[in-house]
């Protein structure tokens, strides 16, 4: 409560990666050719200690790029294709990336998204990245001779704090051909092999004609708080953890409207339990685009400035009537800016009916124990 931001920046981050068999049968890069990318900022006095600066509880950023814990490292890599996990773990900072050789932009291949595989991958040349969201991308070093340098660039945002160190996050160097070729592909289609995502067969059209439950949130900055629909985290805690913003039924499909009015600055919403599809965007109220690398199952979206984005799940557990527990119980969504998070743009709600089950009550549940 109010401190995530100070504990996230202080470290440590890692990655928990998952596969399955019919993701590692596509030939997409597996084992040494699949490397997790956590990309971060930070600041640091010269005696290496870490400067936190929330800017008035507006959000911290470093001059400083991190991957993996290191100050812009150079990563060697073979002639062939490579997959990255791309997770920005900044408190509040936002990227957009490009690779570049020389004075050329390099194709990537986005293959998935925060939940998992998109439906098809999506070549792009550049790709926005909020904090906490995931991108699996893959990019091919094959034609390039020893010794070339590939710099993963970062174009700015805007509502950030930039300085010259956040303009530039590693570089990879080629060298040798590549010791394996298994793997070393990217299928032009999958979706026989692997089913997208449930999310991602919805449409706005079908939705809205079976009568979805449509919900609206306002992410507003008011009296000097972060606030959701004008309430905070306070409410809830004033309302002894009770105090939900939305109700959805077990299993229930919605479309809920994300919506941030000013142009001051950008909120990557993030909605725990469910995976969602990002219906459409619209920006200073015309239409936007839904990006190519956001076409993939999604628990986090870049709300950007003046923008509304409309997303819709399914509230039900990952594999609902396979044997996994029912997903009743109250679960938030909040603003990733972690320094917003805690000043207090966080709400809950309430899935199924469960407030007489004192397990589901986060002051009187059992604590965890060991196994
Ligand atoms: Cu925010």
């Amino acid at each position: 409560m109010h401190h995530t931001s100070q504990n996230a920046y202080n470290g440590l981050a890692g990655m928990y990666v998952l596969h399955d068999r019919r993701e590692q049968a596509l030939g997409i890069p597996q084992g040494r050719y699949d490397v997790p990318l956590i990309l971060r900022d930070a600041m640091f006095a010269t005696d290496g200690s870490l400067i936190y600066n929330d800017n008035g509880e507006s959000g911290v950023y470093g001059d400083v790029l991190l991957v993996n814990g290191v100050p812009w490292p150079e990563m060697v890599v073979e002639r062939r294709k490579y997959r990255f996990r791309f997770l920005n773990a900044s408190v509040s900072r936002s990227f957009e990336w490009r690779l570049v050789a020389g004075s050329s932009s390099v194709p990537m291949t986005v293959i998935g998204t925060d939940a998992g595989l998109m439906p098809r991958p999506q070549v792009v040349s550049s790709f926005r990245h909020g904090m906490a969201e995931r991108y699996e991308v893959v990019v091919d070093f094959a034609k390039y001779p020893d010794n070339t340098l590939l710099t993963l660039t970062n174009l700015l945002p805007k509502n950030n704090i930039d300085y010259d160190g956040v303009k530039q996050a590693m570089r990879f160097r080629v060298r040798g051909d590549a010791t394996s070729t298994e793997n070393n592909a990217v299928p032009a289609y999958w979706e026989d092999a692997v089913p997208p995502a449930e999310c991602m067969t919805f449409t706005e059209a079908a939705l809205r004609e079976q009568g979805v439950h449509e919900r609206e949130f306002k992410f507003i900055r008011k009296n000097s708080r972060w606030t959701i629909n004008g309430e905070t985290w306070e409410d809830v805690i004033d309302s002894e953890y009770t105090h939900c913003m939305a109700d959805p039924a077990e299993g229930d499909v919605e479309i809920w409207q994300l919506s941030n009015t000013s142009g001051g600055w950008f909120h990557p919403v993030h909605i725990h339990l469910v995976d969602f599809q990002i219906l459409s965007r619209t920006r200073d109220g015309l239409p936007a685009p839904v990006y190519a690398h956001e076409k993939g199952p999604k628990d986090v979206v870049y709300v950007g400035e003046n923008e509304t984005v409309r997303v819709a799940m399914r509230f039900a557990g990952p594999a609902a009537g396979e044997g996994w527990p029912t997903p009743h119980g109250r679960y938030m969504m909040h603003c990733h800016n972690l320094v917003h998070e805690d000043h207090d743009m966080m709400m809950q709600f309430k899935v199924g009916d469960h407030d007489d089950d004192p397990r589901c009550d986060p002051i009187t549940a059992d604590r965890a124990t060991a196994v």
